[in-house]
């Protein structure tokens, strides 16, 4: 195999709304570059990349895939995302392995959800962006409006590189040309706008165009800096399953797609140091890990890394967060689809891949002292199903697991719940339930679900005083003997439990009084009211009596109990709910049916703003018991466009009817146990 320079080599990752067409451009790329012998199609499940059970029955792609290409002496890394924002962990994670996000958006269906999210994703993270306007064929196509919608949603620097001609069976270049045929708009315009968008970048530059003496080799130079810097944006064509504008993208990779060397520099971060990492291969090792997949037949977990520097030999040893003294990955892969092949050596600039690292995405392998690199921003995930083993004993196994799905994707939480509860977070209930459904299918482990608990709170708004308990067993063998007499106070919100010795004299010996602490410290584990952890009281322990024989610890843990149980209900017990900050951004028109829905979840408003693209920003505290199904119901309400942020705020008393009915389902729960 050729060994390549850092910059030969072209790293793009294909993202945008399912359905735009991403897999199959990335078919038609490895075909048309003679990678594969035939042409892979998602419709017809002979695709090289949608290799899963899964993503072929539903004629979708449910993970990243990694493929390459070589074209005119160049190496092509491409990572094929999922457009579903069910996966949009893996897509972004993608972003991470590449200097460019190419945005495949289809001609009938326009600007959508994702199309708009990764490519704000991709800017953040300081990437080039190409656009590339798919199904040109279609028949419900409307090609420039779906070119006028990507420069009013993204900006004028979004220009043509070509345009579609011969009624979309062709395109034409408006780079090279400066005249030609097209189906709409003109090539001089666009050509112009090209120019002026890369010299926009380069203040010398811009000086010899406005003085009329531009030279076209200044400008090829330049343009790969101003696709990095974002100041040009290609908007190119293809209908990727009738070979249109195929070799046309191939050719423009080389010329408008910034190389390692050109594109977004990556640091190091070790300790308090940040080193940026210069893409050679003659540099220490430095790689990131941004995908991971377990082959269903071999169970072999594969990591797919970006090497940024360095080089990498299978006899070298390498370091990782968790092997800081080196480990050999024995295995250096190239991967094609499903396909892995041994490699002798990879070199800053490529895409690799290893096995059985104990890493997840985002972790950093080196040859020097391994650090941290920046990954793009993730979403928080919001939707949460508490899981439970259907048999027993596979608890364990479940465990395994859900963590190597955490592994695999950064927007899947597991973790543990109100009360241990197992819960798994991510963006939806698709995306758990793809998981669950791989765990029962390729693992055998069966859950079932339900919502997560609230973690409610217990505290009072009363108090009670002088309230005696006496704990005494005095039948056979060794008796107990312990009585307590204690006040109850509430607590400021946040101050939890505090436990005030009063005692004069030596009513209670001091060894009783910490064991009486301890048996109310058991009890606010537990609540009194419904189960729920009790929080902002004040114990004072003013009195009590103790025997000279009977007495002893566990005495004295079960009187503390008792009394406060009993001065506890007496207190005006009440709960508490969890209140959450929550942002809503949506298409303006929803504003109304988003406010509503919101005051009927007992939301209270807190603002809201118009933002660029149509979009609106709602602001609201509500009760984290009112949200468990707000996932859908904004989906439905918006058909998708929705997305929202939540974030604890504070704890607030739960209103009187609502205690009632969480008080007698907590009684239900305790008999239904019992039964
Ligand atoms: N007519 C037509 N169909 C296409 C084109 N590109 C993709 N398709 C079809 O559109 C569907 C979705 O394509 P796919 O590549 O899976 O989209 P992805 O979800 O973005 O990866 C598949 O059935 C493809 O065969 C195109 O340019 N023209
Ligand atoms: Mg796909």
């Amino acid at each position: 195999m050729a060994s390549y320079e850092a910059g030969q080599y072209r790293n793009i990752a294909l993202v945008g709304h399912n359905g735009s067409g991403k897999t199959s451009l990335a078919e038609a790329l490895l075909h048309k570059s003679g990678m594969t012998n035939r042409l892979g199609s998602v419709a017809d499940k002979t695709s090289h990349l949608d290799v899963s059970e899964e993503s072929k029955e539903k004629l979708s792609s449910l993970d990243s895939a990694v493929c390459y290409l070589t074209h005119k002496g160049h190496h092509v890394n491409i990572v094929d995302t999922p457009g579903s924002t069910a996966f949009c962990g893996p897509a972004i994670a993608a972003l991470s392995a590449v200097e460019c996000a190419v945005v495949v958006v289809s001609a009938h269906a326009g600007i959508q959800v994702t199309t708009r999210r990764m490519y704000e994703r991709a800017r953040d993270y300081g990437l080039g962006v190409w656009f590339v306007v798919n199904h040109i064929d279609a028949a419900n196509a409307d090609v420039p409006a779906v070119v006028g919608a990507i420069q009013e949603s993204f900006g004028p620097q979004c220009v043509p590189l070509n345009l579609p001609s011969g009624k979309g069976k062709k395109v034409t270049d408006c780079y090279r040309s400066e005249s030609g045929e097209a189906d709409f708009s003109s090539v001089a315009d666009a050509h112009t706008a090209i120019i002026e968008a890369i010299v926009g970048a380069d203040d010398a530059l811009m000086e010899k165009y406005l003085g009329g003496e531009l030279d076209l080799a200044e400008v090829d130079k330049a343009a790969v800096k101003a696709v990095g810097q974002g100041a040009f944006m290609p908007i190119l064509f293809t209908n990727s399953t009738g070979d249109v504008g195929v070799a046309e993208f191939l050719d423009a990779l080389l010329a408008f797609c910034p190389s390692p060397v050109a594109g977004k520099r990556r640091a190091l971060v070790v300790g308090e140091t940040k080193h940026e990492i210069e893409p050679s291969k003659d540099k220490p090792f430095v790689a990131q890990v941004f995908k991971i997949n377990t082959d269903p037949k071999s169970n072999i977990k594969y990591l797919c890394l970006r090497v940024h520097s360095g080089k990498l030999t299978v006899d070298m040893s390498v370091k990782t967060v968790h092997e800081t003294k080196g480990i050999r990955p024995g295995h250096v892969m190239r991967v094609q689809g499903s396909e892995h092949k041994e490699m002798e050596t990879a070199v800053a600039g490529d895409i690799i891949a290893l096995a059985k690292l104990d890493l997840k995405i985002g972790d950093v392998v080196c040859a020097d002292k391994p650090g941290t690199i920046a990954m793009p921003k993730f979403p928080q995930p919001m939707f949460s199903l508490a899981v439970e083993s259907k048999a027993r004993g596979d608890e364990d196994k479940i465990g395994v697991t859900l963590k190597r799905f955490m592994e695999e994707d950064p927007c899947f939480i597991n973790e543990r719940g109100t009360g241990g509860e197992l819960i798994i977070r991510g963006m939806g209930e698709t995306q758990l339930r793809a998981y669950l459904t791989r765990m029962a299918k390729q693992y055998k482990l069966d859950v079932s679900t339900k919502p997560p608990r609230i973690p409610y709170r217990e505290t009072i708004t009363g108090m009670a005083k002088d309230i005696e308990y006496t704990h005494k067993k005095q039948t056979g063998g060794a008796g107990q003997y312990g009585k307590v007499v204690i006040n109850l106070l509430p607590a400021a919100r946040g101050e939890g439990y505090e436990f005030v010795d009063k005692i004069f004299g030596g009513a209670i010996d001091q060894p009783f009084r910490v064991s009486t602490d301890k048996g109310i410290r058991a009890q606010l584990t537990e609540g009194v009211l419904a189960g729920f952890p009790i929080v902002d009281v004040k114990v004072e322990l003013i009195d009590g009596k103790t025997h000279p024989v009977d007495s002893k610890d566990i005495a004295f843990q079960i009187a503390g109990r008792g009394a406060f149980k009993e001065a506890f209900m007496k207190s005006k017990p009440v709960l508490l709910e969890p209140i959450v900050n929550v942002e809503v951004m949506c298409p303006a028109d929803n504003v109304g049916d988003i406010t509503g829905d919101l005051a009927s979840r007992r939301g209270r408003p807190q603002g809201q703003e118009t933002v660029p693209g149509g979009m609106a920003v709602i602001k609201a505290v509500v009760p984290l018991a009112e949200l468990a199904d707000y996932n859908s119901r904004l989906s439905s309400i918006t058909g998708g466009q929705g997305s929202y942020s939540m974030e604890f705020s504070h704890y607030e008393v739960v209103p009187g009817n609502l205690q009632q009915q969480i008080v007698d389902a907590h009684k239900k729960e305790v008999a239904a146990a019992h039964a």
